[in-house]
This record gives structure tokens, C-alpha cells and sequence, in this order.
């Protein structure tokens, strides 16, 4: 196996660790201090955190695990659950931009917090937050995993859909993340209109027939609408009359509305 790329971002972050393993790249900037920004990094994340309590598995080596502690100066204070869903949802569209023109095949997002190629997961985001509230957004990404290496049936990596060479994912983190900046700026109120409709139109759920499964194991179906200005999926549901705002929760693809 070829020898995964490292490289720094010293124009856009303070600081740039790479770490030859490491349990959880979140979990790494969460519990270090850091007066500034940070970008921790790792093709061998041995024990990575989804939400909810899930795990996500990075096979050594093929998927890059990669956690931003945020500039401290665009970081509201106090850090609201709102602005954190909508941190998520740009956080995502930011990293389907960056990598978009790599790729022919559509790149897209699955509401809350998945960036697809096709219906297929490539990268998938946590936000979380310090006990003295600086704000860490961690990114897990396919890059060169086979078909057998992938963990689930519905995951896929990049080279699985041509991205080549590996070496340009500099170019992609470094775009990621300095778009991430720029759309951080002008956060502190929540999605813009502007921003709505840029994630919006992005998503793969606006537009289709969902099943909502709830934390505590309800389900509900019904058509997602859009999203509001704290990143809440607005849902049709079935049951009811009413569009509804959706914000912890999971979703199921069912198929187009239209
Ligand atoms: C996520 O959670 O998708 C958030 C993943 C965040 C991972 C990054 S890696 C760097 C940083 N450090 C961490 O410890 N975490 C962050 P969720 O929506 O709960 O999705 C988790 C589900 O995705 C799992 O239950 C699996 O079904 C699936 N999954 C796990 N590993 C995957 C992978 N490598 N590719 C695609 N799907 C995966």
C-alpha cells in the first residue's frame, strides 16, 4: 500500500497535528487546550465517535480522519444546540464543494450530517463542544478504500469513484476548510436565506419521501419540504397536517416526491 499524504494548512489555522493513531481525532481537540484553531489529523483513528453513540470505523490507512477546533473568533458564545445543527449542515456543504469538481459523479448531502456520492456515504460530521466552549467539528472521509475494505454496505470512498491521485487531497481538505471559514463568517444568527438555499439545494432529503426516526425509536413518514434557518429539516408529515421542524433525529431516504 502507498504511503498515506500529510501535509499542513499553515495559512488558514494555527496549528496542524498529525497523529500516527489515535483513538478519536474529536475526542484528541475536545479534551486539549488550544487558545487558537486547530486541525487534527489521522489515517489511523482507532475508536471514532458517530452521533447518538454510534461508531465510526476508519480502516487504516484509507480513511482519513480529520477534526477542526474552530476559530475562536467565529464562535458564538454561548454555543446554542441551533447553531451547532446548523454548523453541521455547512460543515457538510462546504466539504461536498470541495470535493465536487474532483469527482463526475454527483456529490450530495443526506440530512443532518452525511456527504454522498450516488446514495452511497463517503464522509459523515460530529460537532461537539468543550466544557470551555470551544467548538470541534470532525470530519471521517473514504479516500482510498477498496470495495472490501469498506465498513457497511452503505459506504463508499472517493477512489471507488475515480478521485486519483490521492496526493490532491490536499487541494480538497485545504479548499474544505478554508470555505468552512469564510461560510463560518456570518453564522452567529443562524442559515442565512443565502446559505439556506446554497445547503438546500445540495440535499439529497428536500425534496423526497422520508422515514423520520426519532431518538427514542418512533418513526414517522412524510415529505421533507426544507430546512429552516437553524438547519431543521421541515417535514410533511403523513399523519398530519402540519410541517413540522425535525432536528434530532435520523432519516431514511424512501424516494422522490416528485
Ligand atoms: C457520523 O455519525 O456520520 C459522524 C462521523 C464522524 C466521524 C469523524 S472522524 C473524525 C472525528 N473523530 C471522531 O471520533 N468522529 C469524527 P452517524 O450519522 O451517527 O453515522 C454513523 C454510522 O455510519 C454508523 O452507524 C455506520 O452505519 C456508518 N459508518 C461507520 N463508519 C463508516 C464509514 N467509514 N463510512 C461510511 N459509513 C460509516
Amino acid at each position: 500500500m502507498s504511503v498515506p499524504p500529510q501535509f499542513t494548512l499553515d495559512s488558514l489555522i494555527d496549528e496542524t497535528l498529525w497523529l500516527d493513531e489515535v483513538q478519536s481525532t474529536n475526542s484528541f481537540l475536545v479534551d486539549r487546550t488550544t487558545a487558537g484553531s486547530a486541525l487534527a489529523l489521522s489515517w489511523n483513528q482507532t475508536a471514532g465517535r458517530g452521533r447518538l453513540g454510534r461508531e465510526w470505523v476508519s480502516p487504516s490507512g484509507g480513511s482519513l480522519a480529520l477534526s477542526l477546533a474552530l476559530w475562536p473568533e467565529l464562535v458564538p458564545k454561548p454555543v446554542t444546540p441551533e447553531w451547532l445543527g446548523a454548523l453541521s449542515l455547512v460543515t457538510g456543504a462546504s466539504l461536498a464543494d470541495a470535493i465536487r469538481p474532483h469527482l463526475s459523479e454527483p456529490v450530495r448531502l443526506k440530512w443532518p450530517n452525511d456527504v454522498l456520492i450516488g446514495a452511497k456515504k463517503v464522509a459523515g460530521i460530529l460537532g461537539e463542544v468543550s466544557v470551555d466552549g470551544r467548538v470541534v467539528v470532525g470530519v471521517g472521509v473514504n479516500v482510498s478504500l477498496t470495495q472490501d475494505e469498506l465498513p457497511t454496505e452503505g459506504a463508499t470512498s472517493l477512489t471507488l469513484h475515480g478521485f486519483q491521485p490521492v496526493s490532491q487531497l490536499q487541494r480538497v481538505i485545504s479548499a474544505f476548510v478554508g470555505g468552512l471559514r469564510d461560510t463560518l463568517k456570518g453564522l452567529e444568527g443562524g442559515l442565512t436565506r443565502e446559505k439556506r438555499a446554497w445547503v438546500a439545494e445540495q440535499c439529497d432529503t428536500v425534496g423526497r419521501e422520508v422515514r423520520v426516526e426519532f431518538p427514542g425509536g418512533a418513526t414517522r413518514n412524510g415529505t421533507a419540504m426544507s430546512l429552516d434557518d437553524t438547519g431543521r429539516l421541515l417535514v410533511h408529515f403523513d399523519d398530519s397536517n402540519l410541517v413540522e421542524g425535525v432536528d434530532a433525529a435520523d432519516v431514511i431516504h424512501l424516494r422522490s416526491a416528485h
